[in-house]
């Protein structure tokens, strides 16, 4: 049976533009050029990742008003879903915070009215348009305050996303974190991973798949989150470099910071995945190249 997932959001925000290049390898630069019309009605479409089968439903911001009014619109765009994604972008946000606090709130009450088990998840999307240097702190701030507004009994996750080229990644990590609750192959992975660099400190990894998208991100509690758009962009970059060059051992210029870099190609464990790649403030090429035995060592004994 395929995984539902819905996404809401006001208009232009940015849902159908996220759905056409993240899941249908449509180009990026193309679609800033030249928008897509509106959406009219809901769009459904399937798509597979992993061992999933996900059925997305994109909806029309026009009629967002509506929809959390009428009854009628709310079983159809909630009901049976595992996930629903509120897209809200960061110039709205900036002008009216309080008109998206109330649509979460509400979405919020109609998941709980209708009773459906879903998660929420919140995506404050372009944040290309947030010109600022100290975007990592910039954005825990935005967080800290998405929180108290909504003042809620529970919290929602909010990932930080753009599609500009040199911040991609954050929509891949945010819809294949949201997927992956749903899969089994990467919930091994991500097992696997977090097992392995939980004790550790200021260390990241990553996973691609053969589509050259994100399909893991774990860190260690400590990691410095504000490197994050800096390496996004180092994994992107090596995603196009030749394959030799992912298990050369180097040093990433992380803003204000010097990290390690170490990959490897693990796609011989598994038809999907691609690169596993390793960011640490202190750990250096030996720690990193122990800590990639141990992550295959794991990787053979589950995927073979
Ligand atoms: N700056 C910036 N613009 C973006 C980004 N993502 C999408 N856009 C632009 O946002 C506009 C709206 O995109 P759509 O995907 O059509 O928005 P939508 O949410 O589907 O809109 P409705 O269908 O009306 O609900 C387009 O002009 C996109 O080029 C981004 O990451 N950064
Ligand atoms: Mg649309």
């Amino acid at each position: 049976m395929a995984t539902k997932i819905s996404m809401v959001g006001k208009p232009e925000v940015g849902k159908t533009t996220i759905k056409k290049v993240i899941l249908e390898g449509e180009d990026p630069s193309e679609l800033v050029m030249f928008p897509l019309e509106a959406t009219i009605g809901i769009q459904y479409s399937v798509h597979e990742f992993m061992d999933l089968k996900i059925s997305l439903l994109d909806s029309p911001g026009q009629s967002l008003p509506l929809l959390l009014e009428d009854e009628q619109k709310q079983l159809m765009t909630f009901g049976n879903t595992s996930a629903i994604i509120y897209i809200f972008d960061y110039p709205t946000w900036i002008e009216n915070s309080q008109d998206i606090i109330d649509d979460i709130k509400k979405i919020y009450e109609i998941k709980n009215k209708l009773e459906v088990d879903a998660k929420i998840v919140l995506f404050l999307h372009k944040i290309d348009l947030l010109i600022h240097k100290k975007i990592g702190s910039m954005l825990a701030l935005i967080r800290k305050q998405v929180i108290k507004q909504l003042n809620l009994p529970e919290e929602f996750p909010i990932y930080f996303t753009s599609l500009h080229p040199n911040l991609i990644y954050t929509v891949y990590n945010a819809i294949s974190d949201i997927f992956s609750n749903f899969s089994k192959d990467s919930s091994y992975l991500k097992e696997i991973i977090r097992k392995s660099i939980s004790n550790l400190s200021k260390t990241l990894c990553v996973v691609s798949n053969q589509d050259d998208n994100l399909i893991i991100q774990v860190s260690s509690p400590d990691f410095d989150t504000s490197a994050l758009y800096y390496l996004y962009e180092k994994v992107y970059q090596s995603s196009k470099s030749p394959e030799e060059e992912i298990s050369k051992y180097k040093f990433i210029n992380a803003g204000s910071k010097i990290l390690y870099m170490l990959g490897e190609d693990i796609s011989k464990y598994h038809s999907n995945f691609k690169n596993l790649i390793l960011f640490s403030e202190i750990l250096e090429k030996e720690d990193l190249s122990k800590l990639i035995a141990d992550i295959r060592g794991k990787l053979l004994e589950y995927y073979n």
